[in-house]
């Protein structure tokens, strides 16, 4: 079990079976998200407190790191009307193919900050779904 605590974290698993714990999602959201350095979705579990539906969005944009937050609530406002969490690809900006898993914690269908989880799903193999949440 890995646990990300406030602030950035990285956090990296071995090769087996590995649960990454963020326990609140104002421990990784805006530009303080963390970092999970190789996630297996094949092996892999993300405990973040709650339950994540069915719908896995996918969405790709410019993202920077001074305009973070506007950024990705731009480029991802559409996939998160289809469940509450969803894939976004930095396809341009100073992040540019980072790939950051959103959560949207209270429903309300767009990212938040400080409310919603963004994690840095940096190198990830797999295919990420519901099953991936504990
Ligand atoms: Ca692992
Ligand atoms: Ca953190
Ligand atoms: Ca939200």
């Amino acid at each position: 079990m890995l646990t990300g605590g406030g602030g950035q974290d990285t956090l990296t698993g071995n090769a087996g079976a590995d649960t990454f714990v963020i326990a609140s999602a104002s421990d990784s959201t805006s530009t303080h998200y963390d970092i999970v350095t190789d996630f297996d979705a094949t092996a892999d579990s993300f405990d973040l407190g709650l339950s994540i539906g069915d719908v896995i969005g996918t969405a790709s944009g410019n993202i920077n790191s001074g305009t973070f937050d506007t950024d990705l609530g731009a480029a991802i406002n559409d996939a998160l009307a289809g469940g509450n969490a969803a894939l976004i690809t930095a396809s341009g900006g100073n992040l540019a193919s980072e790939v950051f898993l959103v959560v949207d914690v209270d429903g309300n269908h767009q990212y938040d900050m400080g409310t919603d989880f963004v994690i840095d799903v940096k190198n990830y193999t797999g295919t990420i779904s519901s099953s991936n949440f504990i």
